[in-house]
């Protein structure tokens, strides 16, 4: 058997439902041959960034274990945008699902398709949270401690929402 990886992913929503296009994503990629999701973070209610008067985001991160390399794992997550309805018109325009592959391993790699870490992680906050509250040990492969981004980013724009999706109330 192929060796496991550890992968983090980026869940952000602000269109459609929500909830239910997060929870999909959850669940169908556990269901998939080769990957394992081993935590899902609490959830946080974000301002949006990005052009226009847009709805805020919920915005969580999990955990994979995954024996998929990084460029078949960005497949599937595209594939999974794709599914929920997303349409890409404006870069960081409103979505129904957005899947960003934060960290692969310790691995760093910029190519046409994919770049590791992701280049915005440690600058948005609704990353940052959900990430150290699943991983308050983790590092970024150059060694930063995610703890130490989320206290230089702090908490503006940002409520902490519900634990799991399960818990909110619809
Ligand atoms: N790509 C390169 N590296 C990666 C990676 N590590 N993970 C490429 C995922 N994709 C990666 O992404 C554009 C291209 O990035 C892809 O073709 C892929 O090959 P996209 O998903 O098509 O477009 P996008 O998401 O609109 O653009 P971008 O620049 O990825 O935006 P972000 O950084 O994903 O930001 N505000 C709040 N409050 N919460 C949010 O979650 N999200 C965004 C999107 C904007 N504003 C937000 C939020
Ligand atoms: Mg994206």
């Amino acid at each position: 058997m192929a060796a496991e990886s550890s992968a983090y992913i980026a869940l952000g929503a602000n269109l459609g439902d929500v909830k239910r296009n997060l929870r999909r994503a959850i669940e169908t990629l556990d269901a998939t041959p080769g990957c394992r999701v081993t935590g899902v973070s609490p959830w946080y209610r974000s301002r949006a960034i990005g052009p226009g008067n847009q709805p805020d985001y919920l915005n969580g991160v999990m955990a994979l274990a995954t024996s998929l390399d990084p460029h078949a794992l960005l497949d599937l997550l595209q594939a999974l945008e794709a599914a929920a309805g997303r349409e890409r018109t404006v870069r960081w325009g409103a979505r129904t699902l957005d899947l960003d592959l934060l960290l692969f391993d310790d691995l760093s790699l910029a190519d046409e398709r994919l770049t590791l870490p992701h280049p915005r992680l440690a600058e948005r906050n609704f990353v940052v949270y959900p990430l150290s509250d699943l991983a308050p040990a983790l590092r970024l492969p150059d060694g930063t401690p995610v703890s130490g981004l989320r206290k230089a980013l702090g908490a503006r724009g940002l409520e902490a929402t519900f634990a799991t999706l399960e818990q909110s109330d619809d």
